[in-house]
């Protein structure tokens, strides 16, 4: 016996599964456009770069596993703009997970690191790449305060 596979897929009103797959895919996408632009509170959306940038100069201090500064205020919507040097004759890295950064810091150069501060908040960053006994204390943190109401 031949089972015919589109016979299978017919539901009793004659409509295709795939149709039927699409509207619901399309409705998932204007309930999703409709609560960011409508319902979504303020706190939960990101906030927009303001075209502040910050650039701010760092340095891992050679066989101290230390970023210095290890504290760095900046305002929301900043834009970021952060260039490290690395010291040492090995591999670190800088990490943020809160704005997803994660790069590589090869040794005696600079690398540069944009992000725009898009939330409020304190957020740590360390040393991504194992680097000797220092590693796990080579931390700092981003604190993010929030924009001056006019
Ligand atoms: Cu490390």
């Amino acid at each position: 016996m031949i089972i015919n596979n589109c016979q299978l897929l017919q539901t009793s009103n004659g409509m295709n599964k795939f149709k039927l797959m699409i509207i619901f895919f399309v409705f998932l996408m204007v309930n999703g456009i409709i609560y960011q632009n409508f319902y979504r509170p303020q706190e939960l959306a990101p906030i927009k770069a303001s075209g502040n940038i910050v650039n701010i100069d760092m340095r891992i201090e050679k066989d101290k596993w230390t970023f210095v500064p290890p504290r760095v205020e900046v305002t929301v919507g900043d834009t970021v703009r952060l260039k490290i040097f690395n010291e040492d004759s090995y591999d670190h890295g800088w990490a943020m997970e809160a704005f997803g950064q994660n790069k590589r810091l090869f040794p005696r150069r600079d690398t540069e690191i944009e992000f725009v501060a898009s939330k409020v908040g304190e957020f740590p960053f360390y040393c991504s790449v194992p680097c000797g006994e220092g590693h796990y204390l080579q931390t700092g943190l981003l604190i993010v305060k929030p924009a001056v109401v006019n």
